[in-house]
């Protein structure tokens, strides 16, 4: 016999998947190794807040003692916020995680994962993980990219994190089969940048636009994600020249203090808000609310299913 999944899914969440309204999964290590507490826990709580202001329910979703969460009451996600030494699961580790009564943060990849197994087809993220710079050498690639190739959900982010090599991240995600879409724009956003110096590969002006698009895909039985790249609000965008310094400065940093593997992407980040003076934090957490507002509305679009 299979071992049954030991899946816990909130009840306002399952209330909503019964009856088909809205549902937006949410990653959980943005606010494990993302970023530092308390600014974690209210970004977490601010996000959730915005989906049921657009009519969605929001599902948080992470593996707390040994059971995956789809969904997290506000006591859950703020003992989280706060948990000392857990995990960063993705594909490779989210079972053992579940076997080995492990908590931890779920990435893109592994959130995907599990959202589709729970029925949600939309997720909001701050940035994707992606090809690293100098991946040639270091070989270092998210496995973001992979399950996005391979999982039917629909990722809003930011565009993938700057700190990555954005052009081969691009080059990656049309070898596997996965549409980047900017949102509004001709140009692909870059994380805390709304312009990266690339353009968007493909563009869509509308949560409906978006939602026809996938349900297309489904109908050609293609499978797979797709990458929504919404840009930070103006207001809010740190442009790419300014963050260039920072960014380099944080590489070089945790190259000479030999960073490597899963720690990489939080390593930088930390460094980077530090080089900011936290301009890069309240950045992402903005960039997060924004992301949050457009998948509640591709959800509803998703849900009402008019074409
Ligand atoms: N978006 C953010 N902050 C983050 C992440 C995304 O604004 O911390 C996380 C996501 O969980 C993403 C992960 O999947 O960083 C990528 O890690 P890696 O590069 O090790 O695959
Ligand atoms: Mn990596």
């Amino acid at each position: 016999m299979p071992l049954a999944v030991p899946l816990d899914i909130h009840p306002p969440v399952a209330d909503a998947l019964s009856t088909g309204r809205p549902v937006v999964a949410l990653e959980s290590t943005i606010i494990t190794h993302g970023m530092p507490w308390p600014q974690n826990e209210d970004m977490a709580a601010a996000v959730e807040a915005i989906i049921v202001e657009e009519g969605a329910t929001p599902a948080t979703i992470a593996v707390i003692d040994g059971r995956l969460k789809i969904g997290l009451s506000p006591a859950e996600r703020q003992a989280l916020a706060q948990r000392d030494g857990a995990m960063k699961l993705s594909r490779a580790d989210l079972a053992f995680a579940l076997a080995e009564g492990r908590s931890g943060g779920t990435t893109v990849a592994a959130t995907m994962l599990a959202a589709h197994l729970a029925g949600i087809a939309v997720f909001a993220t701050g940035g994707i993980g992606g090809v690293h710079r100098g991946a040639e050498t270091s070989f270092d690639i998210s496995a973001d990219l992979d399950e996005l190739a391979r999982t039917p959900v629909i990722v809003v982010s930011a565009g993938p994190k700057a700190i990555l090599d954005i052009a081969k991240t691009l080059e990656v995600l049309e070898t596997r089969g996965v549409p980047v879409v900017g949102y509004g724009t001709d140009a692909m956003p870059a994380f805390w940048s709304r312009e990266s110096g690339l353009a968007a590969p493909l563009r869509l002006d509308t949560p409906e636009a978006i939602a026809r698009f996938q349900r297309m895909r489904a109908a050609l039985g293609i499978g797979g994600g797709v990458l929504v790249a919404n840009p930070v609000p103006e207001a809010d965008e740190i442009p790419a020249d300014e963050m260039a310094g920072f960014i380099a400065r944080a590489q070089a940093d945790a190259e000479a203090a030999g960073i490597t593997g899963k720690a990489v992407t939080p390593g930088l980040l930390s460094r980077i808000l530090e080089l900011t003076e936290g301009r890069s934090l309240a950045t992402n957490i903005a960039l997060v609310k924004n992301n949050a507002r457009l998948a509640a509305r591709i959800a509803s679009a998703l849900a009402a299913r008019k074409d």
